[in-house]
């Protein structure tokens, strides 16, 4: 196997016996083969449109859910992969009986066996790109894919489409097929997959607050009831929706866990007295705080860790992510049924309390502007100096303790925005206010970043700015996962520049393309947190 999709790839360069996050070798290269038939889709599709043929959403959707099936920490099933390698290739062959333009030889990969897969992985993964640079910028482009496609479907089952941003995923990764395109059109090709991610998060950003309103500031319980309890994680809010309403009566208590915790701060969830508190940190340390939930635990999308015997047999998986072993809840005309983890719930001990205290959420952009008046005086007044932009994704690294000591350190006068799981190294943390308004500001999760643009294009207005960089706001970003990766592209396609990026740079980046990535945006790794204070001028 070789995989180095993910900030905590083994040595800081690749994957290559088990998947630091726990993928087999069987996982990858099943994950390998589902991603080059879904290119080989994505060429049929394309061909399609471009023969004037119109593709259904069920089509778009099953490319979309692939994508965000090979997204780090979603899926560990080999079954579950090899069943939707059969279908892909099934609604391909279906598909290209319509098309008249000939398929090159890649997009038709027709594996029957698990042993055939198996074999065809070998031909068709990371490395069968020979060219550094190409590959480096193919990999790039596919996993900003898998991001924008993970926001694609959680828009998408809150009914929102965007036919046209489906039609560019498609024809990318169609591209990614063809040896021919050079250096210069697969940069291009990453700067407009960010353009899309733009486009994506606003669509998500429409879809959550439509269906649940606009977050406002909330005070969120860290500590546990007496009653049976739920644990839901991951980032799907219909989920949480379906299980809310169905266990809402039912003598149990629903509590969020990592991304899940934006939950709270939607009016349409506070209507739910099931809904309790958040539990526990941030995804990697689910192992050690799952086994003392004592309740059923329902992962709606990444971050799932393999689960340990202790609670391997109370953990649930849906949609994208499966775990082997571990029941699914599967979806029937875009309903999911509850009733056995509900059942299990009612069986269970109530929760170990892991700590007690609250938090603040809900500054999303409505919340956040709704407070710019505050803002702007505070700004002018000089009693806040600098926005430092720390969102992201939280990890196992110990290197990522930096993010704590970097928020402990900032200077009184500076507000953290934050987005996404990275906010779990500080946000337990007390770092006080200024006039009243939090020095931290939870816009929610990692698509929320989207939020995070709203507020800073709105502080740019207001200002009279005509560059977003003459902000007083520094980047000082995270990441983990693939969703990491799009809401990068995104930032760079709005002109954002300077970007730390830490705790390292991705080892998917060719030296080429860093050097390319410095040189136009200025994106940099952090250094450690005095070095970094001094050169943001916050020592
Ligand atoms: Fe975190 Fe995992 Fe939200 Fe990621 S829970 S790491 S960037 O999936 O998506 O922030
Ligand atoms: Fe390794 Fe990350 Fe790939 Fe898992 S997702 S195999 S940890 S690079």
């Amino acid at each position: 196997m070789f995989c180095y999709q993910c900030q905590e790839t083994a040595q800081g360069k690749g994957c290559t016996v088990n998947g630091v996050c726990g993928k087999t070798a069987e996982v990858a290269a099943l994950q390998d083969v589902l991603l080059a038939v879904t290119k080989g889709l994505c060429a049929v599709t394309s061909s399609l449109r471009n023969e004037g043929h119109e593709i259904d959403r069920a089509t778009n959707f099953q490319i979309t859910t692939n994508l965000f099936t090979t997204i780090t920490n979603a899926n560990f099933d080999a079954d579950d992969l090899e069943a939707r390698i059969r279908q892909t290739i099934d609604l391909r062959d279906r598909l290209a009986k319509a098309c008249t333009s000939p398929l090159p030889q890649k997009a038709m990969l027709a594996p029957t066996s698990r042993a055939a897969m198996l074999e065809e992985a070998k031909t068709c993964g990371i490395l069968a790109t020979k060219n550094e640079d190409i590959r480096s910028l193919r990999e790039l482009i596919t996993y900003g894919l898998k991001g924008l496609c993970a926001y694609t479907k959680h828009a998408n089952v809150l009914g929102k489409y965007d036919d046209t941003t489906d039609a560019f995923v498609q024809k990318t990764l169609a591209t990614l097929l063809d040896d021919s395109t050079s250096v210069e059109d697969l940069i291009a090709l990453a700067m407009e997959t960010g353009k899309a991610g733009v486009a994506t998060m606003a669509m998500l950003d429409t879809a959550n607050t439509e269906a649940y309103g606009n977050p406002t500031q909330t005070t969120v319980s860290l500590g546990v009831n007496n009653r049976p309890g739920i644990l839901i994680s991951g980032h799907d809010l219909k989920d949480l929706e379906m299980l809310l309403s169905q266990a809402e009566g039912q003598g149990v208590d629903v509590y969020t866990h990592c991304e899940m915790l934006a939950a709270h701060s939607y009016p349409k969830f506070k209507q739910y007295s099931c809904l309790a508190g958040n539990y526990g940190n941030a995804w990697w340390k689910q192992k050690e705080e799952f086994a003392h939930f004592n309740g059923p635990i329902v992962m709606t999308t990444n971050c799932v860790v393999p689960p340990s015997a202790s609670y391997s047999n109370r953990l649930f998986t849906t949609g994208p992510v499966a775990v082997a072993g571990c029941a699914r809840i599967p979806e029937k005309d875009g309903i999911k049924d509850f009733s056995k983890v509900i059942a299990l719930a009612k069986t269970c001990k109530s929760p170990d309390a892991l700590e007690e205290g609250t938090i603040q959420g809900g500054f999303a952009h409505a919340q956040t502007l709704a407070l710019a008046d505050t803002i702007i005086a505070a700004i002018k007044q000089g009693a806040i100096k600098r926005f430092v932009v720390m969102a992201g994704c939280d990890g196992r690294q110990k290197a990522r303790s930096y993010y704590a000591t970097f928020a402990e350190k900032l200077p009184k006068d500076t507000v953290i925005l934050t987005a996404g799981c990275a906010k779990y190294k500080y946000i337990k943390m007390d770092l006080g206010t200024i006039g009243g308004i939090p020095r931290v500001l939870d816009a929610g999760q990692c698509n929320d970043s989207y939020s995070l643009v709203q507020i800073a294009l709105a502080l740019q207005k207001a200002f009279g700015l005509k560059d977003i960089n003459d902000l007083p706001v520094v980047y000082n970003i995270a990441w983990y996962e693939q969703k990491a990766v799009i809401v990068l592209l995104a930032l760079l396609s709005l002109g954002v520049k300077n970007i730390h990026l830490g705790p390292t740079l991705p080892a998917f980046l060719s030296p080429t393309v860093a050097d390319f990535l410095v040189k136009t945006f200025g994106i940099a790794s952090i250094t450690t947190v005095d070095q970094d204070l001094a050169l943001f001028g916050l020592a």
